[in-house]
């Protein structure tokens, strides 16, 4: 009893601790140094994206060892061969691994994680390359391309992007990045292209070139997926900003050069248990049109941080409590709303960028939301809605977006119907179009994978009892492919809405295509093929991408 007892738990210090001697435990299983890097290489390529560096689990389950050692090989063997319906690919059954690779991985996994080195300000510095000095570069545009209309295309396992004219499919130019380069994105002004691979490399491409290219380039970390500029009225071009994977944290940059500037950790509690994470990675991030923000979406911890970039010095930000596992998201077509899904959750958390506030969390009543950006459009009786499909099913959801005019309506569910089965990752509509694609390419059949759900906005039924009827158009087989299992992905239209392209997503020794869909009619319009096209996935139009238009 007495002022000693209050201070009793506390008291042990860290000396006092009772720790297990790291490295081996007398049980664990036995491996060449040789099999344990080869293990260590397939898991960050194949499995960190969703199990995360330090196996905390998000998209996939945690592997950390306690759990594994209570599986135990043979368990994780078969699980890793087979796969499972919830969403774990089959890497022994489709080939992908072979049975000693799957053996391999099984004991690598009962075994602690490898710890990766941090990446910080003088790692980024070396990395950091200014290829093209600002005043070095055009004063005016030097080429004839439709700057607006040009597609940025993610040639994943060439580490390219390929630049293709809107107008004339040709291929203006075909620039090495980093590895498998998850998104595109466009300054303010539309003159810099900014791409970030998975490797954290990001590269800084100017436009206005007479064949565009890199003009600077930094590696921000060992794992990254996200990459955006300074929108906001005054602020255009100034900044870039990156998020990674590993280490967890974001990294502002110069607009002009990649110059890193500020460096911040994301380590941190979670939002509700407010327990510590080691590894709440940085997933999609957003710029605000209504304040010098960055919209940072931190995955494990569930914040969403308005991160100002007005004043790096004195770095204001405002932390949200969202939900756990963010990913994807965009913004409403007033570009006031945020809207990202916390896809393990099943729930879009609502972030009004104006007030700085959670708006809302709504449940899809759909297994694991993907939205990519999402897509809004008016519904004919429901008025504006942003709608995501999902991976975990074929369910798509629209949720009301007007607070305005139908605010009985708005941040619920308004409706929810069918497209073509599980397995779809990306949604997409434009200001002019009468209609929704919905793309499945994750589907165990190859014919789902292949096709695409297209709705007639205009004939969405006012009874919401019934499910709208959709055409499915067989993207794959229009691409005439003969080799491989291609997977249709990601719909992305042009400048003015008139067409809509998909990446037919075939092996690397396999060829790919572009499919190019007119709008109005849903004909096929153009199929783009290039020895070059290498696993074409995410393609961006420079105007709708800088404009925030979907
Ligand atoms: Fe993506 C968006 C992360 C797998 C193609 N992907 C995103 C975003 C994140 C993310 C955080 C949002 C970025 C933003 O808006 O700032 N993706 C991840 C993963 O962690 C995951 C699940 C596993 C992994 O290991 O990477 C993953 N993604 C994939 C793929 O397998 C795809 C199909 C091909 C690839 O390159 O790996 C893929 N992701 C894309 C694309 C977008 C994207 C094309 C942008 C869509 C858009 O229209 O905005």
């Amino acid at each position: 009893d007495g002022p000693a007892a209050a201070y009793e738990p506390s008291m042990t210090t860290l000396s006092q601790l009772k720790v297990e001697i790291p490295g081996m435990k007398p049980d664990d299983p036995v491996m060449t140094g040789e099999e344990y890097q080869e293990a260590n290489t397939i898991y960050f390529e194949r499995c960190a994206g969703c199990h995360g560096v330090l196996r905390k689990g998000a998209t996939g389950k945690p592997l950390t060892t306690d759990i594994t050692r209570e599986n135990g090989f043979e368990y994780l063997r078969d699980f890793i061969t087979y796969g499972s319906p919830a969403g774990m690919p089959n890497w022994g059954t489709s080939g992908q691994l072979d049975e000693k690779q799957v053996e391999m991985m099984a004991k690598y996994l009962l075994l602690e994680p490898s710890a990766p080195p941090e990446w910080g300000m003088p790692e980024m510095k070396n990395s950091w390359k200014v290829l093209i000095k600002p005043e070095d570069r055009p004063k005016q545009k030097e080429n004839d391309i439709d700057i607006d209309n040009l597609m940025s295309v993610t040639l994943r396992d060439a580490g390219q992007v390929a630049l293709i004219d809107g107008g004339t499919y040709e291929i203006k130019s075909v620039i090495d990045t980093g590895y498998a380069v998850h998104i595109s994105r466009i300054s303010a002004s539309g003159r810099y292209l900014f791409v970030i691979g998975r490797d954290g490399l990001v590269n800084m491409i100017d436009l206005w070139m007479k064949e565009p290219a890199t003009v600077a380039q930094i590696k921000i970390g060992m794992e990254a997926r996200s990459i955006e500029t300074s929108k906001f009225e005054g602020w255009e071009d100034k900044f870039a900003i990156a998020g990674a994977y590993w280490p967890p944290q974001y990294v502002i940059m110069d607009g002009d050069t990649l110059e890193p500037l500020k460096i911040v950790s994301t380590r941190g509690n979670v939002y509700d248990e407010q327990t510590y994470h080691p590894e709440p990675r940085v997933a999609s991030i957003l710029a605000s049109h209504y304040k010098p923000e960055f919209i940072v979406n931190v995955k494990e911890t569930g914040k969403i941080l308005l991160v100002d970039y007005s004043d790096l010095k004195n770095l204001k930000t405002t932390e949200i409590e969202a939900e756990r596992f963010l990913h994807d998201g965009g913004l409403d077509s007033t570009h006031r709303y945020f809207m990202v899904a916390a896809n393990q959750r099943g729930k879009i958390a609502v972030v009004d960028t104006k007030e700085g506030k959670l708006t809302a969390l709504v449940e899809t009543g759909g297994q694991t939301p993907h939205p990519g950006r999402g897509a809004n459009f008016t519904h004919p009786t429901l008025g504006p809605v942003w709608a995501t499909s999902h991976l975990g099913d074929e369910t798509v959801t629209l949720i009301g977006t007007d607070p305005e005019k139908h605010p009985d309506q708005a941040w619920k569910v308004v409706d929810k119907f069918f497209a073509l089965g599980g397995g779809s990752l990306f949604i997409k509509t434009h200001p002019t179009s009468d209609h929704l694609y919905v793309d499945a390419p994750l589907n165990p059949d190859a014919e789902t994978s292949a096709s695409v759900a297209v709705f007639d906005i205009s004939k969405m039924p006012a009874d919401t009892e019934k499910d709208p009827e959709f055409k499915t158009l067989p993207i794959g087989e229009w691409a005439g492919i003969a080799d491989g299992q291609p997977r249709v992905v990601q719909p992305e239209f042009n400048k003015d809405g008139s067409e809509v392209w998909f990446s037919v997503w075939n092996s690397k020794e396999t060829e790919s295509a572009i499919v190019v869909v007119d709008d109005k009619t849903l004909e096929l319009k153009k199929v783009i093929k290039d020895p070059r096209l290498i696993t074409p996935t995410g393609k961006f139009n420079v105007l709708n991408t800088r404009d925030d238009v979907y």
